[in-house]
């Protein structure tokens, strides 16, 4: 807290802070306006502004110009030196995974597309588009292509809670063995900032996955845009 605050606005900064929170944080959510603020402590706007400064230098919340103010969101880490899936991931760090399907089904391929999944370009590609949430908020919007043929037997699988992985390893035997990422840095377009909240900055990990089996069978493509404000990313390092 700012040492050159009155002491009693040091006290009602105090107050304030337990109100705010002293619940059950909800991350993402908005804070009461200003005005409501500024009633209940009795503090004129001016002030409460520069309390909720301060709130805002310490990481506990986030203002966004004509947007409003909201409890800030914890990252997480993604290490990207192992094979995961996305539930995986969320799993354990105790967070409830889940998906919104925005799109499952053929998809028009170019002879690129084709040749990354290995297919000739002749044959079928499917386009799993999915919103993955954790928790509950948007965390990754994922393009994931994969062989028609192979999406095929997975096809009826394919709900909010569907897990790419578990189904390919627990159905068809496909287990994940080893996959080449490239990652970048993206500024989002408007409809994916919609989707990925309003809150959600306009740079994200852009973040392309090739992966295959044991047998260096490819089975999935994925382009995946992820919050720049919920990951950092990790990797083991060995000398060489
Ligand atoms: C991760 C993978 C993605 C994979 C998905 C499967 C990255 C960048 N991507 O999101 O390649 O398709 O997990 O997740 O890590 P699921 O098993 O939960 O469907």
């Amino acid at each position: 807290m700012d040492k050159h605050f009155h002491p009693r606005t040091n006290q009602v900064a105090d107050k304030i802070r337990e109100y705010l929170f002293g619940q059950t944080l909800v991350p993402g959510a908005c804070l009461p306006p200003e005005r409501e603020l500024s009633q209940k402590f009795e503090l004129s706007r001016l002030t409460l502004r520069k309390i909720l400064a301060d709130f805002e230098a310490e990481g506990l919340i986030t203002r966004i110009p004509n947007k409003g103010t909201f409890f800030s969101l914890e990252r997480v880490p993604q290490n990207v030196s192992r094979l995961t899936s996305f539930t995986q991931d969320m799993q354990r760090r105790n967070m409830v995974s889940n998906s919104i399907i925005l799109k499952a089904g053929k998809f028009k391929a170019n002879p690129s597309l084709c040749d990354k999944l290995g297919i000739a370009p002749t044959e079928g590609v499917f386009l799993l588009r999915r919103l993955r949430l954790a928790n509950k908020l948007p965390m990754a919007i994922e393009d994931c292509f994969l062989p028609e043929k192979l999406a095929e037997q997975i096809k009826p699988e394919i709900q909010d809670d569907f897990s790419l992985y578990k189904t390919l390893q627990t159905q068809l035997g496909i287990f994940p063995a080893k996959a080449t990422q490239i990652i970048e840095v993206c500024t989002l377009n408007a409809e994916e900032r919609k989707l990925l909240g309003k809150i959600c900055p306009p740079a994200a990990l852009f973040i392309r996955r090739t992966s295959g089996d044991k047998n260096g069978t490819i089975f999935e493509y994925v382009e995946s845009k992820y919050r720049g404000d919920r990951y950092f990313l990790t990797m083991d390092l060995t000398q060489e």
